[in-house]
């Protein structure tokens, strides 16, 4: 924060803060049963990616637990975990996604 103007008559500049909207990290979380195809086909569909971009993050998710799959606005992040969760819902398979603030 700069100084107050005060009583010197010396003008000062103030910088007001850049409000930038908090993002949220949307991740999807590994388990033993949804098929590596499945998750393909949802980060493709609900993420926008390619079939090669799809594969290698479904690897990392396989492989290391959890990846960040996207970062959103909330609205945006609670939109793409509840299609991702509904989708996993629909297919009975046991995929879990879930969001958190960068
Ligand atoms: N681990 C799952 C399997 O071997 C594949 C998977 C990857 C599941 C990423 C969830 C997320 N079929």
């Amino acid at each position: 924060k700069d100084a107050p103007e005060g009583e010197s008559g010396v003008a000062t500049k103030t910088r007001p803060k850049t409000q930038r909207p908090p993002l949220y990290k949307v991740m999807l979380l590994n388990d033993d049963y949804t098929p590596m195809e499945f998750v393909v086909h949802i980060l493709e569909r609900f993420f926008g990616m390619n079939h090669a971009q799809a594969f290698e993050i479904m690897l990392t998710v396989h492989k290391k637990g959890l990846a960040v799959v996207g970062v959103y606005s909330f609205e945006v992040a609670e939109t793409k975990v509840a299609q991702v969760m509904d989708f996993a819902r629909r297919h009975q398979h046991p995929l879990q996604c879930t969001m958190e603030r960068e």
